[in-house]
């Protein structure tokens, strides 16, 4: 990878466990997992764009390494408070793709009865607890949920996926504090997606040299993960996975990533301009649905070179994994798999619940 790369893991202190050897299961698995993260949100940026999905929906296309990485080294007693971009994390779960899909829609027949949206999605089935729209919500909840995993005598383990940005917010303080007061069993994966030229780098908004030394302050094991490398963030999460089962508490994992499916700094400031021509917030939002719609968005070639499917790919070709062949038919395995849930979502009927349902537990099982 090129020289400016070296941010992945710059300021790393402690190593990462690193998998030396990788079975094919392992990397077929784990193949599988990112592309149908990246067929998947391909298939958001296009609906997205016509209008078939409404409010906001913030894509994890470029950071499905973090997700598939973490979710691999877990099972079904653990849970997963998913972040802002969290439909890498409902899938790297195990969610079903035509229901997640048709929430996205906002259909009767999505995972959540079509009210989640992209920004509070949840699947009990699959220990994924609610997705909040409001930053770091969701590490105070994934703390209250690790005390009551204790407390019911478990040995489950808490996930939860916050951006570079959410360091910032006092709660994360407070919960990081009462993490390794008590020794929780809790991953707090931090995703990093803010190399310097993305719209907002890290630099701009917080003074630490990493979201992992922000961490460390509070005595939790920290690392910072080359994001962008699957096996890594694999090893890595199935390391905390196993110091949370054994009773030594909580860990930190700064994922660095490139955000490929959104704009860079050079494309903000166009967007930013074309914003001030039309004079409202309405004129940026429009010109960047339809560039997104169209695909238009070119990343830097730094951030291309970083595409954890093409490293994986890469991977799995050179130690003779798999052949040429194989990967073609897994990914046109995904592709069927995501065009059939994008044909389920368009043709799912609109929801028909009263405004007020469907918010007060009793009613839950008409919805879920
Ligand atoms: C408490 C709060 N403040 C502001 C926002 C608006 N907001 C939504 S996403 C976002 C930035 C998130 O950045 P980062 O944590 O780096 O996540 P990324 O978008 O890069 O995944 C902000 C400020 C919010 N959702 N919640
Ligand atoms: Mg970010």
């Amino acid at each position: 990878m090129g020289a400016g790369s070296r941010w992945l893991t710059a300021g790393a202190a402690i190593p990462a466990d690193e998998v030396t050897t990788v079975e094919a299961d392992l990397a077929l698995d784990l193949h599988r997992g990112l592309l149908l993260v990246r067929a998947f949100e391909q298939a958001t940026a296009v609906a997205y764009g016509r209008g078939q999905i409404h409010g906001t929906h913030r894509s994890s296309l470029g950071q499905e390494a973090v997700p598939v990485g973490v979710c691999h080294a877990l099972d079904e007693r653990d849970l997963v408070a998913p972040g802002l971009r969290g439909v890498g994390d409902l899938l790297a779960r195990g969610g079903d793709p035509e229901l997640l899909m048709a929430e996205l829609f906002g259909k009767a027949t999505g995972l959540c009865g079509g009210r989640a949206g992209a920004l509070h999605l949840s699947d009990p089935s699959r220990g994924v607890i609610g997705g909040f729209a409001v930053m770091t919500a969701n590490v105070p909840i994934a703390i209250g949920l690790a005390l009551a995993v204790r407390a019911a005598g478990d040995d489950g383990v808490v996930v939860c996926f916050i951006g570079d940005r959410a360091t910032n917010q006092g709660v994360f303080h407070e919960s990081m504090n009462a993490a390794a007061l008590h020794r929780l069993p809790i991953i707090c994966v931090g995703v990093n997606n803010a190399p310097d030229d993305a719209a907002t780098s890290l630099g701009e908004h917080t003074a630490a040299a990493s979201m992992a030394a922000l961490a460390a302050v509070h005595g939790i094991a920290s690392e910072i993960i080359d994001g962008t490398d699957v096996i890594a963030v694999y090893g890595a999460a199935a390391a905390a996975v196993r110091r949370a089962r054994d009773g030594e508490g909580p860990s930190f994992l700064e994922c660095r990533c490139f955000p490929i499916g959104e704009p860079s700094r050079a494309q903000t400031e166009a967007w930013t301009a074309a914003m001030r021509r039309t004079g409202h917030f309405e004129g940026l939002l429009a010109v960047k649905k339809r560039e997104i719609g169209r695909s238009e968005l070119t990343p830097p070639p730094e951030w291309l070179d970083g595409d954890p499917i093409t490293r994986l790919e890469r991977r799995i070709l050179g130690d003779g994994l798999a052949s040429d062949v194989q990967l073609r038919d897994l990914r046109a395995h995904v592709d069927a798999l995501v065009e059939s849930a994008v044909a389920y979502a368009v043709d799912a009927p609109e929801p028909t619940l009263p405004v007020g349902g469907g918010v007060f537990a009793s009613d839950v099982e008409e919805v879920w």
